[in-house]
């Protein structure tokens, strides 16, 4: 079943006809709206006009999270401020979010994504779609929400946690649906069997999960606790959100939805294109967005394209799982998490230094953050109640900072090991 049966399904030549077209379009828009890339096209000696065929993107400039830091809050949008009706944002790098924006069209045009990927899961109208994604500024909930809606299903806007309240909903409205991030589901399919309830009475049939990595283990065992069909979806906030690209039930990587991106897999050290096949990280260049055109911009996740023919008929190319990432970004219960945010709050506070080790676990089905602080010689003297109030700010205000709950254990001077090359932050005990 399909959405937009004509785009999803369209013969490769003409897609690449569309694409080149609206490539040809996205780089007029940024070149007239949007100083940081006219002033890149003049310093590469580029104009709009010399993209003719695909292979021109490579002249282009890519596009990094640096980029939007540097033209923070609003620096990149292509239209005023008033054709503007939604903002999301995510982590940034160090205290300030990357900030991400959207004209009216460039939500219909998320919603028809949203709709394809829940079309995917054999969605319809008679559907009741649970969406656990936390709803804010964070682009899960409200990307799931706009496409539920579009496609006509009916949407419980659930957000994220409150597990008991989740389950009461899962039976009494009979979810057909379940959207969260991976390892959420896999904690509500406990949950459910600990209530002593039997998956099999839920009406659930089908999952979509992303936001963070997973693994064919943990689809294994969503699939069997759950009684559903579990399929991954990607996306970023920078590049739109949820719905770049989105497993079928084939279950051999996800569709990248063309039509709106194109996806290059380059070598994150020189950052030359790779061929298909091969592994590398993923560059997206958007090629409808009004608000936020986003030329090759660098993702940071590792994967592999594949352009084989699919047996669910979509001509989409596919990527693989995601893998890793070529930077230190961490995903914890969804929420991406970058060390130097943490270290930005530790120079904040006086009394502790800024060496640090975040130790990342796996507790049963959800993750668990420690982070290993060094207080300083001078606090170390005082008194345990001073201690106490120091690891309660801390907590607080990483939980402002990060928007996760994080356990603070405050060591002696000189005890996290020092490395003579780049200091090792991050311990990461999950195995997916
Ligand atoms: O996580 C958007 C999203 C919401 C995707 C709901 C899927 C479902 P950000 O918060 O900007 O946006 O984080 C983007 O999350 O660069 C990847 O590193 C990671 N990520 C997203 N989907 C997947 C996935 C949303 N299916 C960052 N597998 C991306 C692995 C994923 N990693």
């Amino acid at each position: 079943m399909y959405w937009q049966k004509e785009y999803e399904t369209m013969p490769r030549e003409q897609l690449e006809d569309l694409q080149i077209e609206r490539l040809k379009q996205t780089a007029q828009r940024v070149y007239d709206n949007v100083p940081f890339y006219r002033n890149s096209f003049d310093n590469l000696g580029l104009i709009p006009g010399d993209i003719k065929s695909l292979d021109d993107l490579q002249k282009l400039p890519f596009t990094t999270k640096q980029d939007l830091r540097d033209n923070y809050p609003f620096g990149l949008f292509a239209v005023p401020m008033d054709e503007v009706v939604r903002i999301h944002a995510s982590s940034g790098t160090t205290g300030k979010p990357t900030v991400v924006g959207y004209t009216r069209d460039d939500i219909t045009n998320w919603s028809d994504l949203m709709a394809r990927a829940l079309v995917i899961t054999g969605g319809t109208t008679c559907d009741v779609v649970q969406n656990a994604y936390g709803y804010g500024l964070f682009t899960g909930g409200m990307g799931v929400h706009y496409g539920a809606e579009r496609l006509g299903a009916t949407v419980v806007p659930i957000s994220g946690g409150n597990t008991a309240r989740q389950i009461m909903l899962m039976r009494d409205f009979g979810t057909t649906i379940l959207t969260c991030t991976p390892s959420y589901a896999l904690f509500l399919g406990e949950e459910i069997i600990n209530a002593g309830l039997d998956p099999r009475d839920l009406k659930l049939k089908a999952g979509i999960f992303g936001a963070e990595p997973w693994s064919e283990r943990m689809r294994a065992q969503l699939e069997a606790k759950l009684n559903i069909m579990a399929l991954d979806i990607y996306g970023l906030s920078e590049v739109m959100g949820p719905g770049v690209s989105m497993e079928c039930p084939e279950k051999k990587g996800m569709h990248i939805f063309e039509d709106h991106f194109i996806a290059e897999i380059i070598d994150p050290e020189t950052a030359k294109p790779l061929p298909y096949g091969e592994p590398g990280e993923l560059v997206l260049t958007s090629l409808t967005k009004q608000a936020l055109p986003i030329i090759r911009y660098r993702t940071r996740d590792i994967t592999v394209l594949h352009e084989d023919k699919c047996g669910c008929g979509r001509t989409f190319v596919r990527m693989q799982r995601v893998t890793g990432r070529t930077d230190d970004m961490l995903i914890i219960r969804g929420v991406n998490v970058f060390p130097s945010q943490i270290e930005s709050v530790l120079l904040e506070f006086g009394d502790t230094e800024p060496h640090y080790l975040l130790v990342v676990d796996r507790k049963g089905t959800l993750d668990d953050l420690e982070i290993w602080v060094e207080i300083s010689d001078k606090f170390f003297s005082d008194k345990v109640r001073a201690l106490e109030d120091l690891e309660k700010r801390l907590k607080a205000r990483i939980l402002s900072i990060l928007g996760i709950s994080a356990r603070i254990k405050l060591v002696e001077p000189r005890t996290i090991p020092r490395s003579e090359g780049k200091a090792k932050r991050v311990m990461d005990k999950r195995e997916l």
